[in-house]
């Protein structure tokens, strides 16, 4: 067993650790009070090449895997957890259901632009009346010559308004349930595609969420990704992987608020001496440490089993469900190290609670992971 990074995997962490702390930590309370992760911020990520950095190399991308995406993420998500979805709804779900959906040619036509940024992307499955319930979306795709005509409304987008292209699931077959979906690349500019209004949120407030609303819209048939019909297990396939994502980005915040808190820590006197030498903010810090610890190597693991072709499914479930509670529990032991200070909205840790609330829910709730992880339990 060999549990060290690549020497390819350890510079782009330092890169993307030195990016963090020049250019996206300044940004980051402006980000969330001004519920915005500029565009400038986004150029400069794609700049680096940070949008592709998952997909081969023949697509226009990285080449170092979900492993590398994850240390990315993990970076990014240390300072700023909005910038961090923001990279997360392109490149760990909007461009990876092309990439896993695709066909060559559609993946040789449509990447190369997604990896190199010119085109921001989104994943577009969950509608008004299905959340969890994936499966009951009825946002349909009608075959009209060489055209799809779309009719039909989605929520909660991440990247809605601000993505450039979509991947976006729809109805093609009404009385085949989860074997009539079928997923489209679908453009901005497309006549009858709007999106609504940024949501108001409570945490990753910089990370736009809208709706989106199609009214016969003409798709090409050329953007179809795949096959007919094989949108759901796409959807699904594409969550396994983006799973594994959102434990990088609750281990990234995870880092970043023991690292505030042991700052503080030391810094903090309190009956004459640093908060830090009291046994009762020593356990805290050590809990802390531990669920770090336990998180990465859920993260790696499973990244690494993804990146190998090991099936992963129920693991990546496993990796969203526990990182998510442990920075749950990670963030409010940094709240109560800061004590009144944490619950301020001058300092980031405030900022880091609200924002590790979403970890629970989106990608699948916690509940919704429970329930892939049992199924699996009970079909070995
Ligand atoms: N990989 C590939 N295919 C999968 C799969 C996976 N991980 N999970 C399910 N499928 C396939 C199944 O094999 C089945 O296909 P067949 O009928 O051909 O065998 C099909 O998809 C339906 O699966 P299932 O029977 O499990 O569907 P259910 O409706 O019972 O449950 C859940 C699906 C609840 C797991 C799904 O709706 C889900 O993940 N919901 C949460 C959605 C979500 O995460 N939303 C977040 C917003 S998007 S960012």
């Amino acid at each position: 067993m060999d549990f060290r990074f690549t020497e390819e995997h350890e510079m782009v962490g330092e890169l993307a650790r030195k990016f963090a702390e020049n250019e996206v930590r300044p940004l980051a309370m402006d980000i969330d009070r001004n519920a915005d992760v500029p565009k400038e911020l986004i150029d400069k990520i794609s700049e680096l090449g940070f949008m592709g950095i998952p997909f081969p190399e023949e697509y226009g991308g990285g080449d170092l895997g979900e492993i590398g995406y994850c240390i990315l993420t993990e970076e990014i998500a240390r300072v700023c957890l909005s910038t961090a979805a923001t990279i997360g709804g392109h490149v760990s779900i909007g461009a990876m259901a092309v990439y896993l959906g695709g066909t060559e040619e559609q993946k040789q036509r449509l990447l190369p632009e997604m990896c190199m940024g010119e085109k921001l992307a989104a994943f577009a499955l969950t509608e008004p009346q299905a959340g969890s319930d994936a499966g009951a979306i009825s946002t349909t795709a009608v075959r009209k010559g060489d055209k799809y005509i779309l009719n039909g409304q989605k929520t909660f987008i991440t990247n809605g308004g601000i993505a450039d292209v979509y991947s976006v699931f729809a109805v093609t077959n009404p009385g085949a349930g989860l074997r009539g979906v079928s997923a489209f690349l679908v453009d901005k500019n497309l006549p009858g595609f709007t999106a609504g209004s940024p949501e108001a949120k409570m945490g990753i407030r910089g990370s736009h969420t809208t709706d989106l609303f199609f009214e016969d819209v003409e798709v090409p048939a050329e953007n179809l990704l795949g096959e007919e019909n094989q949108g759901f297990p796409l959807a699904m396939k594409t969550l396994d992987v983006g799973r594994i994502g959102v434990g990088a980005q609750c281990l990234g915040g995870a880092k970043g608020v023991l690292e505030l808190s042991k700052q503080h820590a030391l810094q903090r006197v309190q009956f004459g001496k640093p908060i830090a030498k009291l046994q009762a903010i020593q356990w805290m810090l050590a809990e802390m440490a531990t669920e770090v610890y336990n998180m990465e190597n859920a993260v790696y693991r499973t990244a690494w089993m993804c990146d190998n072709n090991i099936p992963f499914s129920r693991q990546s479930a496993m990796t969203k469900l526990y990182c998510s509670e442990a920075f749950g529990r990670i963030v409010d032991h940094a709240v109560q190290i800061h004590g009144g200070m944490g619950y301020m909205s001058e300092y980031p840790i405030e900022r880091f609670y609200r924002d590790a609330r979403i970890m629970r829910i989106y990608e699948g709730t916690n509940e919704i992971q429970k329930l892939v992880i049992a199924r699996d339990v009970l079909k070995q």
